[in-house]
């Protein structure tokens, strides 16, 4: 009897695959994989039930064999064990960027005379439905809060990518792209920088723009996406203050803030001592954390801190000596910044950091030190990377450019050709 393989990573069983499973048993023996979660957050989306259960619910369908778990999301590991007759799949796997998977499988099964069977993919009103139902779960705030722990095991590193607007939320939560592997690749997270918070509002990054406002653009994110947020909280303000910032974060589903351990007027730490900046002491500081920690009320929240003693040039002692004292306070992870484009230091701290401490995640920013690869960090023992600013730094030159050349020209017909065509940008808005 021949094989028949498909592979699912939904999280709900629809007409779709009920579809699939019917034409798959007209050839014989049906065997359904279930994409593992960590293969699943870089595929799709974040699965709203882990793969056990998924298992399970596969299972139950009638005529399905046998159902195993797939890790690789190009299918290697199955197609080797297997050596499935029939790959079966909707034929929506033809175009975008699933296409890349499709002709990699092709190849894999026409090695020993396998084939493929692309069957019209459903898209009605019902399953169109279950979709939004899915999307409107992950981006419920108990969902969404709990997320970048999960991440965190889930993951070598976590990729989160600056927001500030419903707008680069959006390109955050959709962007998705074929990788040099072939595999695909997309972020994880979103940062909700004070920098670009404040920039997008023409303002400095002086804490200047008030937590009214900052709560505001996470709600416009959290409007439109579903991936999981981690705040940028400045120096997290007065103690007495931050413990309502923290409730609040909490009520918005954001997973985590990371406050900076500066006290006075802060200025952004790119600047390093360029600008006069304080640095709090590790007692003060402390106490903040601690009394976030008490004041927040789920186990899914974290409180991040962040050390500008290598920003501030305090030497790598202090930072350490921070580090330990922050975690002791109650930080759930540790964010290092640096401004120098050798990455040296930042290795520095995470070894040495890692040689006492091997539990508590890492957060680093390589806006300075950007040749540094991901998986170089995470050797490292990285565990979270924050593309900080870099949506609105590509942005800023290209809307210069053209409010230049429209002045220059008298006309906008000479910009054209670079501008998002009028019918893309007018259906880039997901209509409910
Ligand atoms: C931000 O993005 O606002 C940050 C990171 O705090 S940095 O600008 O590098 O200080
Ligand atoms: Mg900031």
């Amino acid at each position: 009897m021949k094989t028949v393989y498909t592979c699912f990573s939904t999280d709900v069983i629809h007409e779709g695959h009920l579809n699939i499973i019917n034409e798959a048993q007209k050839y014989g023996r049906v065997v359904v994989g279930c994409l593992s979660d960590k293969a699943s957050i870089r595929y799709n989306r974040f699965p709203t039930i882990p793969e056990n259960e998924r298992i399970e619910l596969y299972k139950t369908i009638e005529g399905v064999d046998s159902v195993i778990l797939q890790n690789d999301m190009l299918y290697d590991d199955v197609i080797e064990y297997l050596h499935p007759d029939y790959v079966i799949h909707g034929d929506n796997w033809k175009v975008g960027a699933e296409a890349a998977i499709r002709s990699h499988v092709e190849k894999l099964v026409s090695i020993y005379g396998g084939e493929i069977i692309d069957v019209p993919y459903t898209y009605n009103d019902d399953v169109k439905k279950i979709d939004l139902q899915l999307k409107e779960k992950l981006s419920m705030p108990e969902y969404r809060r709990k997320r970048l722990r999960q991440l965190l095991q889930m993951t070598p590193i976590v990729k989160a990518m600056e927001a500030h607007s419903g707008l680069t939320g959006l390109i955050v939560e959709k962007t998705v792209i074929e990788g040099d592997n072939g595999k695909l690749d997309q972020f994880d997270a979103m940062w909700v920088s004070s920098l670009c918070d404040s920039t997008a509002k023409g303002k400095p990054d002086i804490e200047l723009v008030d937590m009214t406002s900052r709560f505001r653009t996470i709600e416009d994110i959290t409007e439109v996406t579903t991936k999981p947020i981690i705040f940028d909280g400045d120096t997290g303000g007065l103690t007495e203050h931050f413990v309502y910032t923290v409730r609040t974060l909490e009520r918005l589903g954001v997973s985590a803030v990371i406050i900076e351990d500066k006290t006075g007027l802060k200025k952004n730490s790119l600047f390093g001592t360029e600008v006069s900046q304080t640095q709090d002491s590790i007692e003060n500081f402390s106490a903040k954390i601690s009394a976030g920690k008490k004041a927040q009320l789920t186990d899914d929240f974290m409180i991040i801190a962040r050390i500008e003693s290598l920003i501030l040039e305090q030497g790598m002692d202090d930072a350490l000596e921070r580090a330990h004292a922050f975690v002791k306070a109650g930080a759930d992870g540790i964010m290092i910044h640096s401004r120098k484009s050798d990455p040296a230091e930042i290795l520095e701290f995470c070894d040495k950091f890692r040689a006492d401490n091997k539990e508590t995640p890492i957060v680093v920013v390589p806006s300075s030190f950007n040749t540094i690869t991901e998986e170089e960090l995470a050797e490292h023992g990285v565990n979270i990377v924050i593309y900080a600013n870099q949506l609105t730094r590509s942005a800023f030159p290209a809307m210069q450019q053209t409010a230049m050349d429209i002045l220059k020209y008298h006309r906008a017909k000479e910009v054209d050709d670079r501008l998002l065509p009028i019918k893309q940008i007018i259906t880039l808005i997901d209509e409910i």
